[in-house]
């Protein structure tokens, strides 16, 4: 084994894919099709990304697993075979170890190697990317496969050091599991980590305490075993499934009828009715009950009070369900979907602290102290979320042309040129990257379509004898651009999300993802079309 500091062989490779989730495994399979020689580092031990890291209890996918999966394989899509509507975290894991094998994948990665950093060459035109296993390599081309989500946001409370028990975050949890059988756990945060996991956490710890920043908005998954004859509907003309979820503003969601329409112009009594129905199906596609909900603030209302009226009905106490209530818009924060989330609330075990009238003043050996009470605990949970969209991408010491370091470079928030690349760092890749439907996208349907168009882009390079591209810094403003004014035609900026990076202190306040997956589609491939328009291609 090859131990820091120790000097190893440089290998040489085509591409360098970092990352063995959804994203790096289909970009190692596509661009070694391509006959390109491909190595893949990935930090954690096996494959699955985000589904090898998030093991706590009730993880679990908000898109459909119908919706959820590779298209790229016909054989792979018929054969696979999901047991529910959302399928939980052991079985997308297996799902992609299944991807791993039926493909041959695991050669192209080395496992247990974080990438420390990447540096571009000017001289040779190629990237010197090392890992902090001592591994090193020499690319022409680098494909940040690191997910959106991948880079816990760890608070930075007093005395967190101090807890005697056990600390776990959410997205660092434990394979072999976390027994809370008579313990007194808390819970910090409330979004869809932490809706998932407390009703689960409540079945077993012999008290719960939940520490809440900011009441978040949910709706029932009604998740339920997939219907074979669902399942067998879908995939007589699974094709056209997808097709209609591609041209869809989020990539999903086509085959639920009915929508459409202004909230607004519908009366009290039609809302109503239409969000029951809503509410009865369950899942994400609630706040496409109405086209509006989303640009509109006073169409918003009318869902948030609708959804606030139910939180009242679910919880009996009508203090606790007070202090329940979101206040920003719904849908600007990621809407969280749950399994008895607000009735796992009216379990007498279960206590919740209002961090905006009783905040945390610290931590101590035996438990969580507020400015109002001591909290005895024997187990913490962080549900704190991620440093999201450039988190795992800037902890790489990634350095482009001229030794300029992205971190600087994206000092007051990233810059990209459709989310695929970014000035100055040539043939640098972002599979979903900011700037990029990414998270408000389905992300498998996304994924699949940036390691299309990239693998598309390295074959053009190959064809014509070319072995550098790189985004012009005018095309790249007039992108970061277009992605800020088609966010501020929406309700996305008015709220601290993690869309924003508002959730982690000091992070530039910058609306990441694109919105609009079809016409994001239709705009990556004119650009492609046009031979690469708004980048340089050389030799
Ligand atoms: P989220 O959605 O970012 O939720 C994190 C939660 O933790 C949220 O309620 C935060 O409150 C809270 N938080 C974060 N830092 C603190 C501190 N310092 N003190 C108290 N509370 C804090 O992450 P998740 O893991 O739940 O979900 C991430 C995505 O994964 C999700 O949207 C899906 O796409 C899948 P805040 O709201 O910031 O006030």
């Amino acid at each position: 084994m090859a131990g820091a500091g120790m000097a190893t062989a440089e290998e040489r490779v085509d591409a360098v894919v970092v990352g063995a989730g959804f994203a790096g495994l289909y970009a190692a399979h596509r661009l070694s099709e391509l006959g390109l020689a491909v190595r893949g580092f990935e930090a954690g031990l096996g494959v699955g990304g985000t589904w090898y890291w998030n093991r706590y209890p009730g993880a679990r996918c908000d898109i459909e697993s119908l919706e959820y999966s590779y298209q790229f394989s016909d054989e792979l899509a018929r054969e696979w075979k999901w047991s529910e509507r959302y399928a939980a975290q052991p079985e997308i894991l297996a799902y992609l170890e299944h991807v791993a094998d039926r493909f041959d994948l695991r050669r192209h990665f080395r496992f247990g190697h974080r990438v420390g950093a990447a540096r571009y060459d000017e001289s040779t035109a190629t990237w010197a990317v090392s890992t902090d296993a001592g591994a090193r390599v020499r690319a022409r081309f680098v494909l940040l496969a690191t997910g959106c989500l991948s880079k816990p946001n760890i608070p930075k409370i007093p005395g967190l050091d101090s807890f005697r028990g056990a600390v776990h975050h959410t997205g660092l949890w434990p394979a072999e599991g976390v027994d809370v059988r008579g313990l007194r756990v808390g819970v910090i945060g409330t979004g869809s980590s932490a809706v998932q996991a407390i009703p689960l956490l409540a079945e077993h710890a012999r008290r719960l305490v939940v520490f809440q920043r900011t009441p978040t908005y949910s709706v029932p998954a009604r998740n339920r075993p997939l219907d074979p004859e669902e399942e067998r509907r879908v995939k007589a003309d699974y094709r056209g499934f997808r097709l209609r979820n591609w041209r869809m503003p989020f990539g999903a969601f086509a085959d639920q009828e009915p929508r459409g329409g202004s909230a607004l112009e519908a009366s009290p009594e039609e809302r109503r009715a239409r969000y029951d129905t809503w509410w009865e199906k369950g899942g994400l596609p609630f706040l496409a009950a109405y086209d509006d909900l989303l640009v509109s603030p006073e169409a918003n209302r009318t869902a948030a009070d609708y959804i606030r009226e139910r939180i009242r009905e679910i919880v009996r106490d009508p203090a606790l369900a007070e202090s329940l209530l979101p206040e920003q818009m719904v849908g600007c924060k990621r809407l969280c979907i749950d399994s008895g989330y607000y009735e796992t609330w009216n379990r007498e075990h279960v206590a919740l602290v209002d961090l905006r009238r009783n905040p945390i003043l610290g931590i101590e050996a035996g438990g969580v102290r507020t400015r109002a009470e001591r909290f005895d605990l024997d187990l913490l949970v962080l549900a704190t979320g991620f440093d999201a969209m450039t988190g795992a991408a800037l902890a790489i010491d990634l350095r482009g042309r001229e030794g300029r370091p992205l971190r600087e470079k994206w000092a007051s928030g990233p810059r990209t040129y459709l989310g695929l690349c970014t000035a100055g760092f040539p043939n640098l890749f972002f599979i979903t990257g900011p700037g990029s439907p990414s998270v408000l996208a389905n992300m498998v349907p996304a994924i699949e379509q940036h390691v299309n168009w990239i693998a598309d882009c390295l074959a053009h390079l190959g064809a014509r004898g070319l072995g550098c591209i790189e985004a012009r810094p005018e095309a790249e403003e007039a992108w970061v651009e277009h992605v800020n004014q088609v966010a501020g035609f929406t309700v996305f900026p008015t709220c601290n999300s993690w869309y924003l990076g508002a959730n982690v202190p000091g992070k530039p306040r910058v609306f990441m993802p694109y919105i609009g997956f079809g016409t994001y589609v239709d705009r990556c491939d004119e650009v492609a079309e046009k031979g690469y328009e708004g980048f340089d291609l050389r030799r």
